[in-house]
């Protein structure tokens, strides 16, 4: 076959191209443990030559093989991720590079489209083989900052937005399982993000959020991850929930990574003028920049507790420990804390009021008009009626075991975005997340931020699109039990489960979410306590020394 006699090649060049310059091959090199890997360690690992990007897609590669049939991460690889980072690595070799995420390896949520060999399904059979006319624009901007798209992470299907099925369930990709207690549930919608990036299948991951889909799966994940002020990252060519809630955001392992991955993605788009509201344009605040000592000197933070006494799912007592350690950390790191702040919107946004008319009709406007956008739309889908019959009928797509409730009701409703009936509903939700909500709070108290273990955050956020970062802050104890999902499929709860701090802020405020969240995580380093249970093996240093034999052989 002579493609992959060529690509073979192509490995041995580019993963020859530094050996005898600069990289003492003498077994004494240090190479980044690939579960905790930052992006200043594989960069300057990559720089000074003691691994190529072809390393790292071989050694990324290698990990996704030794668990993905148990956990159920990763949907596609990249079939050209080795000939890309070939070109990446001998582009570095020349001394080009072409922006800070030159030849790293970062997968992406199956729902953020990409105009190669890969496909773009939302976890349906129903667009395998669809086709689109160019990179969606966050793909295209990963790619000019120099990063290589590994592959496709899973997902809830449709980004949970079908019907009644499990967290991480995808027709396509399977039941994508968390890594830190047996049968996890991944949470999601960015499960397969999550998973990924928690256990280093590659460097970070990028996942969609319309109600918590970042922000949620990255506490439970041990991971850092931004939901970006709705309008600051573009949606175009993103499989869609809400046009008026969803944004596409980085899940990483450190704030600094997370902060590199939103400068790059971020930045107004004539394609989705909803990010004509950025007061940036297409040039964002340098993230990486907010990431400096002292971030918490003088931030006013508010704390609105009732938060955690609202809704069925309370947080335990260890938890809310937890979370007050936490908070001294944050007074000791010189922030002032406005305690018992109140939200006089919130128990109407958590009991869900107006929040289903209003995702629901964007949704019959908003999936129709992707495959409209689509160059290959290989089951001439147009209409939510005909995505609900597919659905139906191909047994792949698991009907009726699992549900598509949310379409049914969205159908049965009759009505889309376009109706004043939603308008209505908007307008109420709007008041209850602005003025009653985090804006007033904002307002009232002269607030930098507001902060909440992050799974009771998300839903103040999502209706006017807030932004949000979660930093690990704890997990459960050892003996904490195994709590089974509704569906009795995973387990829900369970010991050694991390959880996040989340902070939300004014729309736009990412560059002091990020000061904040810093300044915490660097005072607490939690992530490095939380070990998962599973993991995979292979290590930069088992693919470098192969190659290196590799290469003798060939030279003999
Ligand atoms: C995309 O889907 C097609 C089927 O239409 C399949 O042949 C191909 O292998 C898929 N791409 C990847 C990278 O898996
Ligand atoms: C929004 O963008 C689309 C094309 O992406 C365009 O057709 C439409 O007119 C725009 N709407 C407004 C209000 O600017
Ligand atoms: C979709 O439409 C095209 C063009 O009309 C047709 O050739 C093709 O068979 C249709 N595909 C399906 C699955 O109905
Ligand atoms: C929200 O939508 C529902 C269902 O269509 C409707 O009955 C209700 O009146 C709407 N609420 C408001 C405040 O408009
Ligand atoms: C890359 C990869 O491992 N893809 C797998 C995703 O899950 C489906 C369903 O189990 C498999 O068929 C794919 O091979």
């Amino acid at each position: 076959m002579p493609t992959k006699h060529l690509l073979q090649i192509m490995m041995i060049v580019a993963s020859s191209l530094p050996l005898g310059h600069c990289a003492p091959r003498n077994g004494r090199v240090e190479f980044p443990p690939l579960l905790d890997a930052t992006l200043d360690e594989l960069q300057s690992g990559l720089n000074g030559g003691h691994f190529t990007s072809v390393d790292l897609i071989r050694a990324y590669t290698a990990r996704i093989e030794q668990v993905n049939p148990r956990l159920h991460a990763i949907n596609e690889i990249n079939p050209d991720a080795i000939s890309i980072a070939a070109h990446h690595d001998a582009l570095r070799h020349s001394g080009h590079l072409i922006g800070p995420l030159h030849g790293i390896p970062v997968v992406i949520k199956d729902n953020i489209a990409t105009a190669d060999k890969m496909n773009n399904t939302a976890g349906s059979y129903v667009l395998v083989g669809a086709e689109v006319p160019e990179d969606s624009t966050v793909a295209r901007k990963l790619r000019e900052a120099g990063a290589i798209i590994l592959g496709k992470a899973n997902l809830s299907q449709w980004s949970g937005a079908r019907g009644a099925i499990t967290q991480g369930w995808s027709a396509y990709g399977g039941q994508c399982i968390g890594a830190y207690f047996p049968e996890m549930d991944p949470d999601g919608s960015s499960s397969g993000s999550g998973t990924a990036a928690s256990i280093g299948l590659a460097w970070a991951a990028l996942g969609t959020d319309t109600t918590g889909s970042i922000a949620d799966p990255s506490s439970k994940h041990n991971l850092v991850g931004i939901k970006p002020t709705m309008g600051l990252t573009s949606r175009y060519l993103v499989v869609p929930i809400s046009e008026h809630q969803d944004t596409v955001g980085p899940m990483a392992r450190t704030v600094k990574d997370a902060a590199y991955l939103l400068s790059a993605i971020a930045g107004s788009d004539k394609n989705d003028n909803y990010t004509s509201a950025s007061p940036f344009g297409e040039k964002p605040p340098d993230y990486v920049a907010a990431c400096k000592g002292k971030g918490l000197h003088g931030k006013r933070i508010g704390v609105p507790r009732h938060m955690l006494q609202l809704g069925s799912d309370r947080p335990s007592d260890y938890m809310i420990e937890v979370f007050n350690s936490a908070l001294d950390v944050l007074r000791e790191q010189g922030a002032e804390l406005v305690d018992h702040i109140f939200l006089s919107g919130a128990a109407d946004l958590v009991s869900r009021k107006y929040s289903p008319f209003v995702t629901g009709p964007d949704m019959m406007a908003d999936i129709p008009r992707y495959f409209s956008q689509l160059k290959t739309n290989p089951n001439n889908i147009t209409t939510m009626i005909q995505l609900r019959d597919f659905i139906h009928k191909d047994i792949r797509e698991e009907y009726p075991e699992k549900g598509t409730q949310s379409w049914d009701r969205g159908i049965s409703r009759g009505y889309d975005n376009t109706s004043p009936v939603w308008w209505e509903n908007y307008s109420a939700q709007a008041e209850l997340a602005g003025p009653q909500g985090i804006a007033g709070a904002v307002k009232e108290h002269s607030l930098d931020a507001i902060v909440l273990p992050t799974e009771y955050l998300s839903i103040l956020a999502a209706p006017l699109g807030n932004p949000v970062i979660s930093v690990p802050v704890g997990r459960t104890p050892d003996d904490a039990p195994l709590v089974r999902n509704e569906f009795g499929t995973l387990n829900l709860k369970g010991p050694n489960q991390p959880f996040g701090l989340g902070f939300s802020g004014a729309r736009f405020s990412e560059e002091a979410l990020i000061e904040i969240a810093y300044a915490f995580e660097q005072a607490t380093m939690v992530r490095k306590t939380i070990v998962p249970y599973i993991q995979p093996e292979t290590e930069l240093e088992d693919i470098v020394s192969k190659t290196e034999q590799t290469n003798g052989n060939l030279e003999l």
